[in-house]
């Protein structure tokens, strides 16, 4: 998967696609109010969901491949995912301290989680026949979460979508009469049924970097969607090179924040970035599959934010509908530790520090939140020029002992630290402490 997502990377550089946003009306673009509410959400559920989890193997990507096409494509027919709970779902986002979900509601593959007018490929042709979008929908306004959907710019069942995924010229799906403009309008009228039937916080796009797809469309698509809902926020993906920071740290792509993808983004306080991240290895179910320790799934949170990012932490649910208990029992684990900590992590901005893999900082008031990793006894950083700590402490502990001198702070820590996933020490500052310019730290080998 890795590969893949690198080497969609590498082709849109090579390519040497770059649109910016300054090729947009700027009256269009999502505001930096909504924008900033989104940031301090922080932490989000992915959900990568479909017929293929009949099968174990990775969604979209499978078809042809580990599955043949006439198998994946008629998954449908037998999908009955009779313990789907959209309440259950939410309840987990919830109870991990989630703040938002956003759910695969079209993939690569083109099957679509909504009874959509446009296509029979549908959850309504298979014998669960429930409306999944709508349900999920329904139940993030009942839990006060943020509902979100992706939907895959590639289609690579839709007639009229030019390319298939496979390699192979024998397997190839030969299409017959491809039409992009006829695709475009098929995309419209279903992105215009989500967004009117399901009043999405956000539209998470994917799949933007094959060729059929353009600069152009992607700049109209934006337009169009912003005439459906103003303050529909919408990634990168629209855009040919998703994802691009310049040296400054401004945006080089079109959509309202960058998202890097399995690995954690660097700490910049002009552009709002979201990780993606898978809590296994696939993004849709696989039996087996490996899950990240609870110590790598909140260091991961703590340096995301620590990085000014949010997190959007992906699950696959299995083919009969539930969340694999181990993954609901480690996302529970996550919200306990933000029921205590959840003040260094919501409605914080990251830095002034970039996170390292001893500790990572976020900020808020006149207070730094100083998230430690390792089991450290002294922890020496450079000082905040013009900034003078008056109190340093365990959130919710003990006073720590602090030296400030030679352009260093030097903490004291206690031997055995309260957290040893991530312990937090709150560092009251004299002043407010989003004025403080980032610092560049490097980690002592
Ligand atoms: O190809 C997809 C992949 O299946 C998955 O949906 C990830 C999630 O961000 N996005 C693409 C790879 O970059």
């Amino acid at each position: 998967m890795k590969r893949i997502a690198t080497l969609c990377l590498l082709l849109l550089a090579l390519n040497g696609y770059s649109q910016t946003n300054a090729e947009l009306d700027p009256k269009i673009l999502t505001s930096k109010a909504v924008m900033n509410q989104f940031m301090d959400l922080r932490f989000g559920m992915f959900i990568h969901w479909g017929p293929v989890t009949l099968r174990g193997t990775e969604i979209g990507w499978s078809r042809h491949h580990q599955v043949p096409a006439t198998d994946y494509d008629t998954l449908y027919k037998v999908f009955n995912p009779i313990n789907f709970n959209a309440d259950e779902w939410v309840k987990t986002a919830s109870d991990a301290g989630m703040k938002y979900l956003t759910i695969t509601a079209k993939h690569h593959d083109g099957f679509c989680l909504w009874p959509s007018a446009y296509t029979d490929y549908n959850i309504m042709a298979t014998p669960f026949k429930k409306d999944v979008v709508g349900l999920l929908a329904k139940a993030c306004k009942k839990y006060h979460i943020k509902f979100c959907i992706y939907y895959s710019v590639l289609d690579w069942y839709q007639e009229n979508y030019p390319l298939d995924n496979s390699t192979d010229p024998k397997l190839a799906d030969k299409r017959k009469k491809p039409d992009m403009e006829k695709y475009v309008v098929y995309m419209k009228n279903q992105l215009k049924e989500l967004v009117k039937n399901y009043d999405p916080y956000m539209l998470w796009f994917d799949g933007p970097w094959e060729a059929p797809w353009t600069k152009a469309m992607g700049l109209d698509m934006y337009t169009y969607l912003k005439t459906l809902k103003k303050d529909l926020i919408i990634n990168n993906r629209l855009g040919k090179s998703f994802s691009g920071i310049d040296a400054d740290g401004t945006a080089k792509f079109l959509g309202d924040y960058d998202t890097p993808e399995q690995r954690i983004g660097s700490l910049n306080m002009q552009t709002p970035w979201e990780t993606c991240m898978t809590i296994c290895e696939q993004w849709s179910w696989k039996p087996n599959d490996k899950m990240k320790s609870l110590q790598t799934c909140i260091q991961t949170l703590a340096k995301v934010a620590g990085g000014n990012g949010n997190l959007l932490f992906n699950v696959g649910p299995r083919s009969d509908g539930a969340i694999e208990p181990a993954q609901v029992a480690r996302l529970k684990d996550m919200g306990s530790w933000l029921k205590q900590y959840g003040t260094a992590i919501y409605n914080t901005h990251g830095g002034p520090y970039n996170p390292n893999d001893t500790f990572a900082t976020t900020r808020s008031g006149k207070k730094i939140y100083l998230h430690v990793f390792k089991p450290v006894t002294t922890l020496t950083i450079p000082e905040m020029p013009g900034v003078k700590i008056n109190k340093a402490y365990i959130m919710k502990g003990a006073t720590v002992a602090l030296m400030q001198t030679n352009g260093q702070i030097t903490l004291t820590l206690p031997a055995v630290l309260p957290d040893p996933n991530d312990t937090v020490i709150v560092l009251e500052t004299d002043k407010s402490t989003i004025d403080i310019a980032p610092i560049k730290n490097e980690e002592k080998k």
